[in-house]
């Protein structure tokens, strides 16, 4: 039998939390075939909530769960974990400061950061979904410099599979049948969904979808707000943002980069940029991946109209403000 995979999971008691959870110990993300041990966090005022979710993976009797850590200590939590998936952080509430929530964001990252650093398994990945996604990675990044860049990644699956469920419903068609949607930059609504290199299965072979679509003015203009505006939208139908969404996103997001992405098929993940595109260097950014041997690499040399340079290039500078903003809050 395979050694169990150490999980952890902050904000556990969370919303996402409550959905992501049972998903790891069904082998959603890591296989039907990995045992695994979850690792939860959570702060103080969520504890009981915290033992509560516990007590459900217990009632839940999983096979392939063979341990549930559910704790408020950051030590604790990060120890021997392979994989951490960080959901929580600090909302940003009505009539807050941007700067103020930035501030709470960094200085829970950086010292989340030191805790993985010293004690995650050795090659630990890491995903960040708590927003602002990017940029809590990056300074996640900065504050674990033993931590391999390429371990360190933000979720931006989710507005990947947004996009792929557009094409879907505007074609009538599967949503299986439908890959290689970007997304571009920063998990924020200056996010550039990008539909230009996308394709669709068809019973005569792979289709653009953009010739499918023929419809350019829809491409650059409902499609691009509706997947931006998405979170939105779920809050107000839902009074609550997304969650199982996410959930599966997060999911998808490590399944691939563990057990590598389908041959012809890249996905979006937020990673740190080493300038491919002309992206800044430095900048946790969105782009293409395939994923191999448990590693992404971003996918190159796809051609770049003017419509989407200005959109890759709008999102970087958000990126590198947020950043600026960030490294202000650190004094
Ligand atoms: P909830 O407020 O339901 O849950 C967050 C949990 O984090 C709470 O239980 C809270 O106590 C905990 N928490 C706060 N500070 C913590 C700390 N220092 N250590 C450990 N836990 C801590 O939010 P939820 O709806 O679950 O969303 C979680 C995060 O995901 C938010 O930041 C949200 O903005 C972000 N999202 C990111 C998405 C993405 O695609 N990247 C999409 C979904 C979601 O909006």
């Amino acid at each position: 039998a395979r050694d169990p995979v150490r999980v952890l999971v902050t904000g556990a008691a969370g919303q996402i939390g409550y959905a992501l959870v049972p998903m790891i110990a069904r082998g959603v993300m890591l296989g039907p075939d990995q045992p695994v041990i979850l690792h939860m966090l959570d702060i103080p005022p969520a504890a009981e909530a915290l033992n509560g979710v516990k007590m459900e993976l217990v009632d839940a009797a999983f096979p392939l769960l063979k341990g549930v850590v559910a704790t408020t200590d950051v030590v604790e939590a990060c120890t021997g974990v392979n994989i951490a998936v960080m959901v929580g952080g600090f909302p940003r509430k009505e009539g807050m400061e941007r700067k103020d929530v930035m501030t709470k964001n960094v200085s829970i990252y950086k010292s989340q950061a030191s805790a993985l650093e010293k004690h995650a398994a050795a090659n630990c990945k890491v995903l960040v979904v708590a927003n602002p996604a990017n940029t809590n990675a990056l300074i996640l990044k900065e504050f674990a410099p033993s931590i391999p860049e390429k371990n360190i990644s933000c979720l931006t699956r989710l507005d990947h599979n947004r996009a792929l469920g557009q094409i879907s419903e505007r074609l009538s068609v599967q949503v299986s049948d439908v890959k290689n949607v970007i997304i571009w930059g920063n998990h924020s609504s200056s996010q550039y969904p990008d539909a230009n290199h996308a394709t669709v299965t068809t019973p005569a072979g792979d289709k653009p979808a953009r010739e499918l679509v023929a419809d350019d003015e829809w491409l650059k203009g409902d499609f691009i707000t509706t997947v931006q505006q998405r979170g939105a939208a779920i809050i107000k139908a839902r009074k609550l943002s997304s969650a199982l969404s996410a959930a599966s996103s997060a999911c998808d997001h490590i399944r691939d980069w563990v057990l590598g992405t389908p041959e012809g098929t890249w996905v979006s993940m937020g990673v740190y940029s080493d300038g491919s595109y002309n992206v800044p260097a430095g900048l946790i950014y969105s782009f293409p991946v395939t994923c191999k041997n448990g590693e992404w690499s971003i996918v190159q040399g796809l051609p770049i109209d003017e419509f989407s340079r200005k959109k890759m290039d709008a999102t970087a500078e958000e990126l590198a403000e947020e950043k600026a903003l960030a490294y202000s809050c650190l004094a």
